[in-house]
């Protein structure tokens, strides 16, 4: 369909549209795949003047970026919120000042959903369902898991906890610990050596939140002589390419993947957004997810 509204084929001084993006930070491979997918489609060739903030992870700098965009006045702003709660009065500020805001990713938890005009996003839940479901699927007998947890708050790490729950239901599983790694690899790193020193070989399986921190628990992995992917299996999500990789090589069991290829339709919808169109209110882009043939087959052509 057409994406541009009005105006065939000109693209004059006047048509170009100043977008504040409020980037969650750089934790991870699926964040650099998503920046660089924002940055392509908020070109200038496409008509944008594009301010990008990445917030380091902190919710305080997300929120400070969102009120310079509200004091320069540009005419839309898209946020990656960093964890669900505490949007109400930076949202308010935008809508008193007229400037449409577009959730792209995470979503937020607001009192009143008119305060942003759309969310593009992905079926978090979802995922942690189907990483749930191979998990029930896999172990038929008494398994001690841990888990990595996302950032605290944010809507992948609280919806996939959630989704997994409901996939894996009635599975012989016993959590063993449940914490945060931020979705950093360094992070998942920290966070499985700690695991590995309380609960030994008696780990079975490890579900990381994204494919950076399972990444991460690779190295903690061996450094304790424990074998990834046999002694210990890990199912991640993301199907980033070092992901992918991993998944491959058999150290990884199982990836359900999360599309970070956002960026021209959020355009698209800020476009529309901006024109006074109606817009959709929630866009899920579909996942996929894979065993490790299919990673072996998808990696040549994968695109991050
Ligand atoms: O899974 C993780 C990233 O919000 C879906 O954030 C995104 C998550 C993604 O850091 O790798």
């Amino acid at each position: 369909c057409a994406g541009n509204a009005g105006g065939g084929g000109g693209g004059g001084e006047g048509d170009v549209l100043t977008v504040g993006f409020a980037q969650t930070g750089s934790e991870s491979g699926w964040r650099a795949a998503n920046t660089e997918s924002m940055k392509e489609a908020f070109s200038e060739e496409n008509g944008f003047n594009l301010i990008f903030n990445a917030a380091d992870n902190k919710q305080e700098a997300q929120i400070a970026a969102v009120r310079s965009f509200i004091n320069q006045g540009v005419d839309a702003i898209v946020i990656a919120p960093i964890t669900v709660d505490g949007w109400d009065d930076v949202l308010k500020e935008a809508k008193d000042a007229g400037i449409p805001v577009v959730l792209e990713d995470r979503t937020v938890n607001v009192d009143d959903d008119s305060l942003y005009a759309s969310w593009v996003g992905l079926d978090f839940e979802k995922e942690g369902e189907t990483a749930g479901a191979w998990a029930k699927e896999t172990f038929t007998e008494p398994t001690n898991m841990v888990v990595l947890e996302g950032t605290t708050g944010s809507a992948p790490a609280l919806d996939r906890a959630t989704g997994f729950a409901t996939g894996s239901e009635g599975a012989p599983i016993t959590t063993l610990d449940s914490q945060t790694g931020d979705f950093t690899r360094d992070g998942g790193k920290k966070v499985m050596e700690g695991f590995l020193q309380k609960y030994g070989d008696s780990i079975n399986l490890l579900f990381a939140h994204n494919d950076d921190m399972g990444l991460g628990a690779l190295d903690a992995i061996t450094a304790a002589g424990l074998t990834p992917g046999t002694d210990i299996q890990i199912v991640t999500i993301d199907a980033v390419r070092d992901g992918m990789q991993a998944l491959a090589d058999g150290q990884f069991n199982f990836i359900v993947e999360c599309n970070p290829l956002l960026g021209e339709k959020v355009a698209e919808v800020v476009k529309k957004v901006v024109a006074g169109e109606t817009v959709e209110k929630t866009t899920i882009v579909e996942d996929q997810s894979f065993t490790p043939e299919q990673a072996k087959e998808a990696l040549p052509d994968r695109k991050y």
